[in-house]
């Protein structure tokens, strides 16, 4: 009796929060960071940089890399770690806000670790402009490089985790096509791919993903970010619509008003960093995006309740979908805190939700208001394959959506 009528239930609740899957195409939409994300704060604890250490290749002699280790780093323990890579006139510094300056990659995780919102992770930036013919030749030399040089050192040097959902790869520009021609070619050494800005380096997806499953099946984010102003977009919007053709999920976040710039990268890398690693980790990080807000956010409230740790998200939409989203929410986690501007929370008993994109501007704290309707209608991806946490969102708002109805009818009868 109670299940007769489920399924008209189950089309009702699932057609009232799909927005947020159907326009998949959509850019994510993510808020702006926080004032200060980027800068150097006395106030918080700093990780270490080994600034411009040398290791040793095969084939091109000593090479630069500066690492960053968390604040509290200690042997006793794996950690992993995130590959990240410059622009065409960058090295090892320049993600340390030094040289081409060109990133804050130590800011960023010192902001994001005294907020609990990443893992903790090794950050290695290393030189990735080896000799060669031209700039795309130099750039493509690093990929041996990167695989069979620094990923050993670095894995006996430091404290790393050495399994491939312990790695990472991402990259501005010509770093960001890097990231795109060696990630994906690579999904059993990394399993979290994030370019920006990515340069005409940049081959075809046609080329470097000859595997659709295999990406699918291994790949646990792919977050592609540009400027909405940058004349290189077409590089990273190719990927996104090749993506989208292939129903492989990812977050394609495109920063308005923005070109090629350091801003788009920091904000990138602050994105990234706190969606990376939090599959199956001790952590269990439930992915959570945002404070309420206004309306549009209860599609993404739904998602992160299947994450965990979204109630809170769902609570801030309104109608029937949205409180369908929040009750969802509820039921499936105890609630890993949702952070003011929103991000990765530990906790959450619903363990392995993750990516969570963003529900409502509330929250963040801005030099510069955000300039897109940032309600959530984003490409969302899954912390498993297969098993986006939207789709868990959706299941479960259906099934309290029933429960609800009939408990409402047994009150009134
Ligand atoms: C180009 C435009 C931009 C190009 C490279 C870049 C080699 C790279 C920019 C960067 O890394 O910041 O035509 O060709």
């Amino acid at each position: 009796m109670l299940l007769k009528n489920w399924p008209a239930v189950l089309s009702f609740s699932v057609i009232s929060v799909l927005p947020a899957a159907v326009y998949a195409s959509d850019p994510a939409g993510l808020p702006l960071p926080p004032r200060g994300f980027d800068a150097r704060d006395a106030s918080i604890p700093h990780g270490k940089v080994d600034v411009s250490v040398s290791y040793p290749t095969r084939n091109y002699g000593m090479r630069k890399v500066t690492v960053y280790t968390p604040p509290g780093y200690s042997t006793s323990q794996k950690y992993p770690v995130v590959y990240l890579h410059h622009g065409i006139g960058g090295n090892e510094v320049s993600w340390i806000g030094q040289g081409s300056n060109e990133g804050n990659a130590d800011n960023i995780m010192d902001y994001l670790y005294s907020k609990q919102m990443a893992k903790p992770m090794i950050v290695v930036m290393p030189s990735g402009k080896m000799d060669g013919a031209d700039d795309f030749a130099r750039f493509a030399n690093f990929g041996d490089v990167l695989l069979h040089d620094l990923i050993p050192w670095v894995e006996e040097t430091y404290s790393a985790a050495t399994d491939a959902d312990s790695r990472a790869i991402s990259g501005l520009s010509m770093g960001g096509g890097q990231t795109f021609n060696f990630g994906f070619p690579n999904t059993d050494v990394f399993h979290y791919i994030g370019p920006y800005s990515a340069a005409p380096n940049t081959q075809q997806p046609s080329q470097t993903i000859k595997n659709v499953a295999a990406v699918k099946d291994n790949v646990k984010l792919i977050f592609i970010s540009c400027g909405s102003t940058d004349g290189l977009i077409g590089n990273s919007e190719n990927y996104h619509n090749f993506l989208d053709q292939n129903n492989i999920d990812h977050i394609y976040q495109i920063e308005p008003n923005e070109g090629h710039t350091k801003t788009v990268w920091n904000r990138s890398f602050y994105n990234f960093a706190q969606r990376i690693f939090l599959d199956g980790g001790a952590t269990g990080a439930g992915g959570a995006d945002g404070a309420g807000g206004a309306g549009g956010a209860g599609g993404a409230g739904g998602a992160g309740g299947a994450g965990g740790a979204g109630g809170a998200g769902g609570a801030g939409g309104a109608g029937e979908a949205t409180g369908n989203g929040g009750s969802a929410g509820d039921g499936s986690g105890d609630g890993g805190g949702v952070t003011g501007g929103g991000a990765v929370t530990t906790g959450g008993s619903a363990a392995t939700g993750g990516q969570v994109s963003s529900s409502a501007s509330g929250g963040t704290d801005q030099d510069t208001p955000p300039t897109e309707d940032s309600g959530c209608s984003c490409s969302v991806p899954g912390s498993e394959p297969g098993t986006p946490p939207w789709r868990f969102g959706i299941l479960l708002a259906a099934i309290g959506a029933v429960l609800f109805r009939a408990r409402a009818r047994r009150n009134r009868g």
